[in-house]
Parts: structure tokens; sequence; C-alpha cells
């Protein structure tokens, strides 16, 4: 059975159904005290599957404006990991590319300037062009000029005018959230110089679907990315994938270096020669996930319901858009876990979407000591492990639902 809409990305006609999580509120839409009362916001979540192009992408498109201006609370620099990340990923490319003062590297979706910064340091000019206040407020503070605005083409060709194509342009965790996918697409050929490279992470569908990560699919992520239908999606505006680096950030990812010439280098070959081997390019390849998703969801119910007869306490780690998926998805309430923590300050003192349980502040977990903690923040597993070796020490243990539901 086919869905009656068309591929974000080639327009083909009949998308194939991969997975349905049902109606479910805005993942990153917290929720204030006073709101607590109101009817919320509630859209569709359905996965499809595009035969033509193999792109996996959902159905719905909630408004953009609805998604990330005011009060998107996501800033990127509460993680550690992630700044070191991104420091190296620039650091490498200033020395690759021979970057300085006489260039321009461009960040789309540049958040609070977790990444910019370090060109900043380095005496190269940027430019960061992000739509959410909050987050490019902070940008301008540290010194990262900032436009706050969403990225279109008509942005691309002004900036061009201007003078102002890039050297280097970045756009990490954007090109899976973006409405206008080729709108978008066709923005960077404007606006990257003909020598410049594009250097993109995505989250890679290939890790999505062998590690369960069901609860990475949420309304601000529309398009869920192989290098098959990558290059089918750059090839369309003139833009060559030439080189692919496989990440374990968020769960797995992929790092794109596009430009405007076509020189595919082996790390591409073999990715796209992996994906034909298992078939990610067909639908095949995600015809069970739907079950396994089911699987993984009675397991933690299991184990959570286990714990909680036994008499024991659980908390949990991370205000995340993927934390809102999985406990509104899995069906965890207050029955269940007593509270979330999380870093960021924004988000302390809000309730998650759907299932309303309060974020406070990670001092917390030392204050009630619940005996587990479910690591809705896995990606960040590590880092949050160590980082709370007191409570730990203590006696609490952590709960890792993802891919398999485990206490560690
Ligand atoms: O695509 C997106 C990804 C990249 O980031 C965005 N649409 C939104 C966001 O998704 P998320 O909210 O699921 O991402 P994170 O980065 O996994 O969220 C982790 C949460 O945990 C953040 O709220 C920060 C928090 N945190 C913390 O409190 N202490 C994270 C770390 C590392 C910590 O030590």
């Amino acid at each position: 059975m086919a869905t009656g809409v068309n591929c974000r990305s080639c327009g083909h006609a009949g998308l194939k159904p991969v997975l349905d999580l049902g109606r479910t509120p805005l993942a990153d839409r917290l929720v204030s005290a006073a709101q607590l009362a109101e009817q919320e916001p509630a859209y569709p979540l359905q996965v499809a599957f595009c035969s033509q192009c193999s792109l996996l992408q959902i159905i719905e498109t909630v408004p953009p404006e609805v998604l990330f201006c005011e009060d998107y609370p996501y800033y990127s620099s509460f993680s550690d990991a992630l700044l070191r990340h991104s420091r190296d990923n620039v650091l490498d490319l200033i020395r690759r590319r021979d970057l300085g003062s006489q260039s321009l590297a461009v960040e789309l979706a540049s958040n609070d300037g977790y990444l910019l910064k370090n060109y900043v340091e380095a005496g190269i000019p940027v430019l960061g062009i992000d739509p959410a206040e909050g987050p490019a407020r902070e940008a301008e503070k540290i010194g990262v000029r900032t436009l706050n605005t969403f990225f279109t083409v008509e942005l691309a060709k002004r900036l061009a005018a201007e003078g102002r194509q890039a050297d280097v342009i970045h756009g990490n965790n954007v090109l899976a959230h973006v409405a206008d996918t080729n709108g978008f697409v066709g923005g960077i050929a404007t606006l990257l110089k003909d020598g410049g490279v594009a250097v993109i992470e995505v989250p890679y569908v290939k890790d999505l679907i062998d590690h369960r990560e069901f609860d990475t699919i949420y309304h601000e992520h529309l398009c869920y990315f192989s290098v098959t239908a990558l290059d089918h999606l750059f090839r369309r505006h003139g833009l060559y994938l030439n080189e692919v680096k496989r990440l374990s950030i968020h769960g797995g990812s992929l790092r794109l270096y596009v430009e405007k010439v076509e020189r595919v280098g082996p790390s591409m070959q073999e990715l796209l020669a992996l994906e034909a081997a298992e078939r990610v390019d067909r639908i095949d390849f995600y015809h069970d996930f739907a079950r396994r998703v089911e699987h993984l969801k009675a397991e933690l119910l299991v184990l959570l319901r286990g714990l909680k007869a036994d008499g024991r306490t659980i908390a949990a780690y991370g205000a995340a858009a993927k934390g809102a998926t999985l406990i509104n998805y899995v069906g965890i309430g207050r029955d269940l876990v007593d509270f979330v923590v999380d870093r960021n300050i924004h988000k302390q003192g809000k309730y998650m979407p759907g299932q309303h349980l309060p974020i406070f502040g990670p001092e917390k977990l030392l204050e009630a000591q619940p005996d587990f903690v479910l690591l809705l923040a896995w990606n960040f597993a590590t880092e949050i492990i160590e980082q709370q070796a007191e409570y730990a020490r203590r006696g609490g243990r952590f709960i890792v639902p993802v891919p398999v539901p485990r206490v560690v």
C-alpha cells in the first residue's frame, strides 16, 4: 500500500510505509507549568520509503516556524563531546583547505556558535545563519556574527551578489530538518565558491535501522539519509559527494564533503557498494524495522516495570528530543520515571512533551539518589556516566535503552 505523498527529494509519487509512531507531540516543544493543563499539539509521525531515490522520510511537514524559532531549546554547547568533535573538524579543515583571513566560513544552523567560534579564534571570518532566536543571541555574544533567519536560495543569491560566497559551508544536523530539501541544496550550490567545500553531517539511516534508533525519529527530522539517496540529491544540483566519513556521534552519522567538481573518492565508492550489497537502497532493508521497534518497546517496559515491582526508583537523564519520542512511544510516565535531568538551563523547570515528566538540573540526582537513571541521551552515555561518577559511587546504576535495553 503506497502513501499519497510525493518524495521530498525526487518527487516520486507513492512512498511505501515503513513505520507508524502514531500522533505525537513535538519533541522539542517543552511544556511550561502554565501550559500543563492546555491541549498539546500533536501530529502524525509516519515513516515511508521512496523506491526511486531510496530516501527514507516522514510524511508530515510541521511548519518550520513552529519547530525552530521561538523558545527552541536546543543549545549545542551543553555537550563537551560535541564541542570537541566540532573543534577537531574545524582545525582539520583549516589545515586541509589552507584557510586564512581572506577566507569565509559559513554555517547553516549555527546554533550558539559552538563550531564557528573555532574559526573566529583562528582569525578566519565567519557567518552563521540560524532561525532560533535564543541560540543566535548566544552566538553573537561570543563574537560569532549570525543572521537570525532561515537559509534559503534567495538568501544565498543575496549573499553571493554581495560578494560573500563561502570557502567552507558547514551544515550539521540541518539537512534532514529542512522542509524544502531541494531549495536548501540549491542554496548551498549558489553560496559555495567554485573551489569551495560543503561539509555536512547527517545521522546515517543504516545505523538508525541496524541499531533500532527509532527515537531519533521525530518531526524535526524529515529525512533519514543513505549515501545512495544523498548522491541523487546533490547531483540534481550540480554538486558532488566526493568523500564520506562515518562518525559515531549521535548514534552513527556521516560527514559529507561536497564540491562543485566531480572527483568521487574510494570512501564514497565503498559506501555505495556496501549499501547496494545490504540493499539499503531497497524497501527490503526496512521491512521488519517496525516489528523490531515493537520488540524494543516490550523489552524496555519489562525492564522498567520489573524494577518498579521490586520497589526501585527510576529517574532519567537528557530532556532530549529523542527522549520525547521514546517516552511517548513506549508509554513512560510518572508511574515509571519520577523526573528528568538536563544540563541545559533553558530546559530546566519545564516538562517533557506528552508525558509531562518534570525537568531539573543534574544536581537533582544526588539530592534524590534514585536507584536507576534511564539515559534518554544514550548517544552521550560515556560522557554522562563519567560526569555522574559520584551518583554511581553512591550506588546509582544506569539504563541504556537503545539498541538493547540494559543496565550498566
Ligand atoms: O538533530 C538534532 C540533534 C542533533 O540534536 C536536533 N534536532 C535536536 C537534538 O536532538 P536531541 O535533543 O535528541 O539531541 P541530544 O544532543 O542527544 O540531546 C542531549 C540532551 O542532553 C540535551 O538536552 C543536552 C543534554 N545533556 C546534558 O544534560 N548533559 C547532554 C550532555 C552531553 C550532558 O552531559
